[in-house]
């Protein structure tokens, strides 16, 4: 059986068909592929997407609740939630109660969630993850559209005649959309791509123009196009007349900011003829797309950089047309609906702030809480950081995270471990056994999670689409909005969430949309969706893909927004907005002299919960790095394959060195997405001051200072450990765990020593059954047999001398091992096996050196790998790998025949 619903993880929103089994009346999803049907992705899945299955299963899932740390049944738990939220509002007043909320809730828990802590708990302080996300840019579009309204689609994206990507890097982390854009280009030879990132990242694949940028300086370099166009008679005079405000002003600003194009490759550290080439580029087609992430959006000033993109656009009067526009691409499954809801702490509901004229009180209307005290709060609540400083002044008392792991993921996390410590109540809604955050809860509430969970989401174009409920959630798990509706019902509020399936809410949500909202009068709202109401839970089933808005003027939805050119200011026009570049508020110092980087790899997914319950996404990238350029390497002692420390006031993180100069200078770049489950000592954001943009409230994520130091051990060993438990080797110094199918791996590292008899007693309770030793080079390889099976294997080793896993894995499985196994089973090889190195495709689990073997041997073109070695032909998002390691094997081999030469 065949079902359709989309993908859980980026923005990109990817339609998926899962393949349904069902055995003595017990579902299993037991594989995905792309729906060709689904307009964001057209049958296409990236590597993530294509392993959904392999995440799914009872292991590890959070079943119970939790009271106080004891297991409770479900029905206690709430009446708990219920009675100590009851007891603090009582005591303590609506205002410290808060929520945490997430882009991964779906609309129908969204809109829950709003209206239980804002209607009718009456607290303001409500806010969600999408601060550390899409804050930035939401402001920046509510400044120059008068809504949060991002006007493109991805067919844009496939019409323009240029796009430019900046802060995003787009082939790891929309891969779909990425190969959407890489076959467009193939289509269209003229169309060109121009990627601005201080790294050199695999989106630089499809670069016609890279410009590594210092971090921090885009505003410079928008205001510099923007006075160049200008200068050049490029602005589009018509439309800044017809459709705009405030260009005087912008462009004064942007013409003292950024006067010339030596200025700007002076402050942007830039080629000045590069810089040229881009602006010149960019001045002189109608139809380009600027599509911003991260890069952008998580700045101490991200607001004003995304209006210095947008007021380009404005100025160019690209927008509005096919292949044109400011385009912020959203992060997370469903950031858009979350903002949709308003569910960020300075939105009231759908489209209304509490200072739109009118808002709170046709909110209370329509939520029927006119009778209660207190009654919707009159002014915007505490965003993400400034949550967590009430909490550590005492002023919140009662703090419910739901679908974020906010101890990862908020800067200066060792403040946000002691903010929710001291905090009395936190309640956490996870669909997990085991994250970081989890361990602080006083109350834990099951959730349910992908593949159950049943309602909608919208994604990066507008998008709305169904992720359906296939399975029923394990044990006492339920939906997150079922789990608010139970505490809401026991606080007496039982008629307004008396929902039974989420048809009724999104038909709730569709209705508050279009309440009171008249397309043709000066307040309008452009969130509407009231063409979707009342479709009853048949019509809401069978939903198809749908671009809002969806009204009487548009009941097949929208693709592009302001084709007219009216926007939502009022008088209809939108604005351009006077930004000046600001410093970052991070500066390096003497003792942290380095910048550091932070952001996503392609195979996992924020904080691995989920991706690392599938082995062949660890494979990639297994280990926690540091990214840093030989010279400041070197300069610090600090080389390849290593472990390094980076560290400064806030804390400390460990990871292993990957030499490159793909990153600039004085700068460091390390992933977001290690924490406590799976190394000790790297969680980036434990670096991260808690800094941020003073408008939008978004933290300063991509920018640290730091110092890099070597980090010194006597021995590294690699241990495989048959068991599931996540028992933490104490024994070690420095630890990563790598979940593989049938095992766990073990990276460990120490700095003095052990009897390694001893150690194994003391570590695996366990005594080896075979071992060899050469003490006088530090060497030891051991295994434990138990009743015939493997059960443990350990090499003291250094990292680059990694054993066969795949081998091993294998000694793993069977029941028990055979005698030519066991005979070969210290060396960690089969006899016969060439080493596959380093995972690049992780659909066909293809390493690098297979790879590179077959390169010298003539496939030396992605296609010729394809067919011999079947990478890269399924997602394709190890495409820009493939070609990476096609040059560099070649250089190599030029090399070596040059050598050749020379020597004969
Ligand atoms: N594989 C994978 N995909 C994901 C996610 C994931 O966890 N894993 N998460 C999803 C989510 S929630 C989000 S928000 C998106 C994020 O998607 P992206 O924004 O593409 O992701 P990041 O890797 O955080 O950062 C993007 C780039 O910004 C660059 N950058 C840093 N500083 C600057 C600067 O000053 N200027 C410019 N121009 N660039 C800079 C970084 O070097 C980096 O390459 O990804 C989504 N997709
Ligand atoms: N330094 C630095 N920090 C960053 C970033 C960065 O680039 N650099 N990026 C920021 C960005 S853009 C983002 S989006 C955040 C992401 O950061 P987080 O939101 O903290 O990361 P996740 O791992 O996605 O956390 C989601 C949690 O919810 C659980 N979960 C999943 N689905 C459900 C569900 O349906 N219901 C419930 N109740 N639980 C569920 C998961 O198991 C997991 O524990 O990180 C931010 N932090
Ligand atoms: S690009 Fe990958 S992660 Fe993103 S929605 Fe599509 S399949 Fe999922
Ligand atoms: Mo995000």
């Amino acid at each position: 059986m065949q079902a359709k619903t989309t993908c859980p993880y980026c923005g990109v929103g990817c339609g998926v068909t899962a393949e349904l089994s069902e055995q003595d009346g017990c579902r299993t999803l037991t594989g995905v592929g792309g729906d060709p049907a689904h307009p964001a992705s057209f049958g296409r899945l990236c590597v993530k997407g294509s392993a959904l299955h392999e995440t799914l299963g009872q292991h590890d899932r959070l079943r119970r609740a939790r009271v106080d740390g004891l297991e409770t049944e479900l029905g206690q738990a709430l009446d708990g939630v219920a009675e100590r939220l009851a007891a603090i509002r009582c005591e303590h007043g609506s205002n410290a109660i808060a929520g945490y909320l997430s882009g991964q809730l779906l609309t129908e828990d969204y809109y829950i969630a709003n209206k239980l802590f804002k209607g009718y708990l009456g607290t303001p302080h409500v806010d969600t993850n999408s601060r550390l996300c899409m804050a930035s840019a939401v402001a920046a579009y509510k400044r120059a559209f008068g809504a949060d309204a991002v006007p493109c689609n991805y067919e844009d994206l496939e019409e323009a005649e240029l796009v430019v990507l900046s802060g995003s890097n787009l082939a790891w982390n929309h891969p779909v959309l990425f190969q959407r854009l890489r076959a467009a280009k193939s289509r269209n030879p003229l169309m060109r791509v121009v990627v601005i990132d201080p790294r050199v990242t695999d989106t630089c694949e499809l670069a016609d123009l890279f410009l590594p940028i210092a971090p921090g300086s885009d505003t410079r370099l928008f205001n510099g196009l923007l006075s160049y166009m200008a200068a050049k008679g490029r602005l589009d005079q018509r439309y800044l007349e017809r459709h705009t405000r405030g260009s005087g002003e912008a462009l004064a600003a942007a013409r003292e900011d950024a006067p010339d194009i030596a200025t700007v490759a002076h402050h942007c550290e830039l080629d000045p003829e590069r810089l040229e080439t881009f602006y010149y580029w960019f001045a002189s087609h109608l139809h380009v797309v600027t599509l911003f992430s991260q890069g952008i959006n998580q700045s101490a000033s991200g607001t004003d950089q995304c209006n210095a993109i947008i007021n380009c656009h404005l100025a160019g009067g690209q927008i509005g047309l096919p292949g044109a526009g400011p385009f912020s691409i959203t992060g997370q499954p469903n950031a858009m609906g979350g903002r949709e809801v308003g569910g960020l702490a300075n939105q009231l509901a759908a489209h209304m702030d509490y200072h739109t004229p009118g808002a709170i009180e046709r909110v209370t209307r329509f939520w029927r809480t006119e009778h209660l005290t207190p009654t919707l709060p009159e002014a915007p609540g505490h965003k993400a950081m400034a949550l967590i400083e009430a909490i550590e002044r005492g002023e919140i008392k009662a703090l419910w995270i739901m679908a974020t792991n906010p101890l990862v993921s908020l800067p200066d996390s060792r403040r946000v471990r002691a903010a929710l410590e001291r905090c009395p109540l936190v309640i956490v809604s996870e669909c997990m056994a085991h994250n970081d955050t989890l361990a602080l809860a006083d109350i834990v509430l099951p959730a349910s999670s992908w593949a159950e969970k049943d309602g909608t989401v919208t994604n990066s174009e507008r998008r709305i689409s169904r992720q359906r409920g296939l399975l029923p959630p394990p044990g006492d798990a339920c939906h997150d909005w079922q789990l608010m509706a139970g505490v809401a019902r026991r606080m007496g509020f039982g008629e307004a969430f008396a929902h039974v399936h989420p048809a009724e809410i999104f038909d709730e949500h569709a209705r508050l949309s279009g309440f009171e909202n008249d397309p043709a009068a000066a307040d309008w709202r452009i969130f509407d969706i009231s063409g979707l109401a009342g479709l009853g839970r048949e019509g809401y089933d069978a939903l198809a893909p749908i671009q809002w808005p969806v009204n009487a003027a548009h009941p097949q939805g929208a693709a592009r927004l302001f084709e007219e050119g009216r926007f939502v200011t009022g008088d209809g026009r939108a604005r351009l907005v006077a930004v000046t570049s600001q410093p970052s508020v991070q500066q390096r110092t003497a003792d942290a002299p380095l910048i550091l980087n932070t952001g996503r790899i392609r195979d996992q997914w924020h904080t691995m919960t989920r991706t690392a319950r599938a082995p062949r996404l660890m494979h990639h990238r297994p280990e926690p790095f540091i990214e840093t350029h030989p010279e400041d390497a070197s300069a610090r002692g600090v080389v390849e394959g290593a472990l390094a420390r980076l560290h400064n006031g806030l804390g400390e993180y460990i990871g292993r060195v990957r030499l490159t100069t793909a990153q600039r200078r004085g700068e460091v770049f390390v992933p977001i997405h290690w924490n406590d489950r799976f190394a000790s000592r790297a969680r980036a954001s434990e670096l991260i001051a808690a800094v941020g943009d003073p408008l939008s409230g978004q933290p300063e994520s991509k920018r640290g200072v730091v110092q890099l130091s070597p980090r010194p051990v006597a021995w590294e060993a690699c241990l495989l450990l048959a068991t599931t438990s996540g028992v933490v080797p104490e024994a070690a110094d420095w630890w990563a765990r790598i979940p593989l199918n049938h095992c766990q791996r073990w990276q460990l590292a120490g700095e003095s020593l052990p009897d390694w008899f001893e150690w194994c007693e003391a570590t695996l309770g366990d005594t080896p059954t075979l071992w060899s030793e050469d003490a006088g080079r530090g060497c030891f390889r051991a295994a434990g047999i138990r009743e015939g099976r493997l059960t443990w294997w350990l090499a003291v080793m250094p990292p680059g001398e990694l054993p066969e896993f795949d081998w091993l894995e294998a000694c793993f499985a069977g029941e028990s091992l055979d005698p030519e196994a066991r005979r070969r089973l210290l060396a960690g090889s089969e006899a016969s096996a060439e080493s596959s190195g380093a995972t690049v495709c992780s659909c066909h689990q293809v390493g690098c050196r297979t790879i590179e073997r077959a390169i010298r041997d003539g496939s030396n073109t992605v296609e010729a790998l394809g067919e011999r070695l079947a990478c890269g032909t399924q997602c394709g998002s190890c495409i820009p790998e493939l070609k990476n390691l096609i040059e560099a094997t070649e250089a190599q081999q030029e090399h070596a025949d040059d050598h050749e030469t020379v020597v004969s």
